[in-house]
């Protein structure tokens, strides 16, 4: 049986990863930091009982900052494949706190590679590293030939978070030469799902959307609406990762889909998604987002699929003219990324990786899961309890 660990197993791409190993009939090790509150939320639903001694996953307390504890860890599970997914991974809030992004997200790369080393494991342990677009930094002029960032562009970070990353990257490689090492960067664009981490543009998009139609809040708030992203399925990504760990040889890889998309366009979408057209007024900071149109019969079929419950909610259609959308500075970056969009072909060429979601079907998977989860929280708040917050 192959052992695997997973440094950010709590996170989203660390619960489809684990998922899809266990699938794979591997022994999943994961690194889970302590917090006063629990976070394995994501993961839950993989928990086996720990007396059970066919359980398959298995969680260590542990953290990127600590090298005794990632050594100690590394060196009780003797890993075939080390996936470093763990890292603090807001860009905005890594201009808020930059040394400890550097040390994790940075350094913590630095001390899974080392422990690997010191432990004599360098022939017997595949490592993977989370490497990311931001790399680039969105500059125009170090696209290709062809308009796309691919694995030859040069890097421009524009944050604290894509700093520390290409530290990451660089060492990550400098092992490989050094060492020989089978340690491979995944130059990943964004991605997401119904799991992605609520303060991200996308989920804060697709909660907010389903909130307001359910009227459990009256509008939201964000940043840059001009900025372009190339976003794909974190489902589709997650296995990319299994197959550069499976390849003949080391190497580093961009995985995107090839598209992009700005903020804006994202809203749109959303909305679409439970019949209602939204329109954009004004420009910059003054720019809003208000209904334009609601196609009564989608978002009745979608928010009230109970028929009975359909004359009640009829009277609580969204207002045709009302704002649910305003741009809050407070949202902008110091430094922005503002396009990004990845050349996928050596992944798709050489390792046959092909993507099963596009962005409508993205969209239409959060929008789902979002209504559903906000359907719930109406039916607490109509008892009584208190609904979640809404988010930044
Ligand atoms: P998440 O933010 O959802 O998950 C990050 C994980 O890292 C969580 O499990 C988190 O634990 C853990 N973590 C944070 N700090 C530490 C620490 N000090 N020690 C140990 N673990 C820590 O990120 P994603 O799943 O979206 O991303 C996975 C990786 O891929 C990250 O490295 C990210 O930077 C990178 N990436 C992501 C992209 C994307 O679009 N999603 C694109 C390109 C790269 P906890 O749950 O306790 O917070
Ligand atoms: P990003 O993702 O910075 O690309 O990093 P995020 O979803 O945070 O931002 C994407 C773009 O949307 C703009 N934006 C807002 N962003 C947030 N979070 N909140 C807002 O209210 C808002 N309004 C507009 C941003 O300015 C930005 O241009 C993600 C992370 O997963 C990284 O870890 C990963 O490396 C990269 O993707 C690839």
């Amino acid at each position: 049986m192959k052992v695997a660990l997973i440094t950010g197993i709590t996170g989203q791409d660390g619960s489809y990863l684990a998922e899809l190993l266990l699938e794979k009939g591997y022994e999943v090790h994961g690194i889970k930091r302590r917090s006063s509150s629990l976070n394995t939320d994501r993961i839950d639903h993989l928990y086996q009982d720990p007396h059970d001694p066919n359980q398959r996953l298995k969680l260590h307390y542990g953290d990127l900052s600590d090298a005794m504890n990632l050594t100690r860890i590394i060196k009780e599970c003797q890993p075939d494949e080390i996936y470093n997914l763990g890292a603090m991974s807001h860009v905005k809030v890594s201009f808020d706190t930059p040394e400890y992004v550097g040390n994790v997200d940075g350094l913590g790369t630095l001390r899974i590679l080392e422990a690997v080393r010191l432990l004599g494991l360098e022939k017997k342990t595949r490592i993977y590293q989370a490497s990311t677009s931001e790399l680039y930094g969105g500059m125009p002029e170090n696209k290709n030939e062809k308009g796309f960032y691919d694995e030859n562009s040069p890097f421009h970070p524009r944050s604290p978070y894509g700093v520390a990353k290409i530290y990451g990257f660089w060492i990550t490689k400098n092992y490989r030469e050094a060492y020989n090492m089978f340690a491979c960067n995944g130059i990943l664009f964004n991605h997401e799902s119904p799991r992605r981490g609520e303060t991200f543009v996308t989920r804060k998009i697709t909660r907010a959307t389903a909130r307001i139609a359910l009227g459990l809040q009256d509008k939201f708030y964000l940043g840059n609406l001009d900025a372009k992203r190339d976003w794909g399925h974190a489902k589709d990504y997650v296995r990319m990762m299994w197959m550069i760990l499976q390849a003949e040889a080391p190497e580093d890889w961009v995985i995107a889909t090839g598209k992009t998309t700005t903020v804006r366009a994202f809203v749109r979408m959303s909305f679409a998604e439970i019949g209602i057209t939204l329109r954009f007024e004004g420009e910059g900071v003054n720019e809003v987002g208000l209904i334009d149109s609601i196609n009564q019969e989608k978002y009745q079929s979608i928010l009230n699929p109970n028929s009975d419950q359909r004359t009640t909610n009829n009277e609580k259609l969204p207002t045709i003219g009302k704002v649910v959308l305003s741009v809050d500075p407070k949202y902008f970056r110091p430094t922005e990324v503002d396009l990004l969009i990845g050349d996928p072909t050596k992944a798709k060429e050489k390792l046959g990786w092909v993507a099963e979601h596009d962005l409508a079907s993205l969209v239409k998977d959060m929008m789902q899961c979002d209504v559903n989860l906000m359907q719930k929280e109406q039916y607490l708040k109509a008892g009584g309890y208190h609904a979640s917050k809404n988010l930044e």
